[in-house]
């Protein structure tokens, strides 16, 4: 099945993002957006999320992300997502589905299954998808790409980056990425609530198996104190990578729903996927996350942190 076809043919297009989104969906959505406006194909861009960060209005089309779902629509497609769940709400299974993704253990949930897992980014396969079938990048995609392989590929520091990368990015900025505008309408412009959080989460950072795998969490009555989303230190793991002597960095997260969210974060050639397969979560290589239906940041630390142990994962490794 050809996804040009199924883009053309339907009347209304819904574009799904991933729960608690990072910039790789919503920019991927926001590009894929761009290319239908200009064909003046119906769609929305739907996110969980009751509230988006408004540096992505720097996007034409950032009015078109929403939380409320359209009554019709007959072809979903979906980036970023592993799986029919990420989005976080049921979707009407109905439509045909295009899935655009670079996790390792996306299931191939769609009728057209495009999903390349040694991308660093979401962003790069929607790239490809576009030099493949021909279509016309603008400015306002080209900058949605830049920023999505910019975020994922952790300013182009992760293990995973290749020298295609460059070659992406030289084209996007050839297409009018700004990399200089994007980076101060994007990148510094964070609210201060993300410094008071931060520092909270620094504050709680513990050092394991002789610091080779840290742990620092989030506590729900921080959110309230610092007023900060729960997703604005997202690169806080990446941070504490940094020490010399840590090889691991466990990021728990209180979630609001009583549940937790794991998010396991390794330095390049330490694969941690045994890891998140056992406790039924998703990721790629080096980056795993994990939900748990139960509260405590203590014992659910206690448990992966043994199962680390059990695998000889970060011993083995090193
Ligand atoms: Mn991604």
């Amino acid at each position: 099945m050809n996804p040009i076809d199924l883009i053309n043919k339907a009347k209304y297009i819904l574009i799904a993002t991933h729960e608690n989104p990072d910039t790789d969906t919503l920019c991927c959505a926001i590009a894929i957006g761009s290319m239908l406006e200009t064909q003046n194909t119906k769609y929305k861009i739907f996110n969980k999320a009751t509230k988006i960060n408004n540096k992505y209005k720097i996007f034409d089309n950032y009015n078109k992300i929403t939380n409320v779902l359209p009554n019709f629509y007959d072809l979903t497609i979906f980036v970023d997502c592993a799986s029919l769940s990420r989005v976080g709400v049921k979707l009407n299974m109905k439509t045909n589905i295009i899935n655009i993704d670079h996790h390792e253990s996306n299931d191939n949930f769609g009728l057209v299954n495009i999903v390349n897992s040694n991308a660093v980014s979401c962003g790069l396969v929607v790239y490809k998808f576009f030099i493949d079938n021909n279509i016309n990048i603008n400015k306002n995609m080209a900058g949605a790409l830049y920023l999505s392989i910019y975020d994922d590929s952790k300013a182009f520091s992760k293990y995973s980056c290749d020298d295609n990368i460059y070659d992406v990015i030289n084209s996007l900025t050839k297409l009018g990425a700004k990399p200089n505008e994007l980076s101060l309408n994007f990148l510094q412009n964070n609210k201060l609530s993300k410094y008071r959080l931060y520092a909270k989460i620094l504050n709680s950072l513990k050092l394991h198996n002789e610091g080779k795998i840290a742990s620092i969490h989030i506590k729900q009555k921080w959110l309230n104190q610092t007023q900060a989303d729960i997703g604005c230190c997202d690169d806080i793991p990446y941070e504490i990578l940094k020490i010399n002597i840590v090889f691991v960095v466990l990021f728990i997260k209180e979630l609001t729903n009583g549940d937790t969210k794991v998010s396991i974060r390794a330095k390049a050639g330490i694969d941690i996927t045994t890891i998140g397969k056992f406790f039924g979560g998703g990721g790629h290589k080096s980056s795993v996350s994990i939900k748990f239906k139960d509260s405590s940041i203590k014992s659910i630390k206690k448990l992966v942190l043994n199962k680390f142990e059990e695998l000889h994962i970060v011993y083995k490794q090193i």
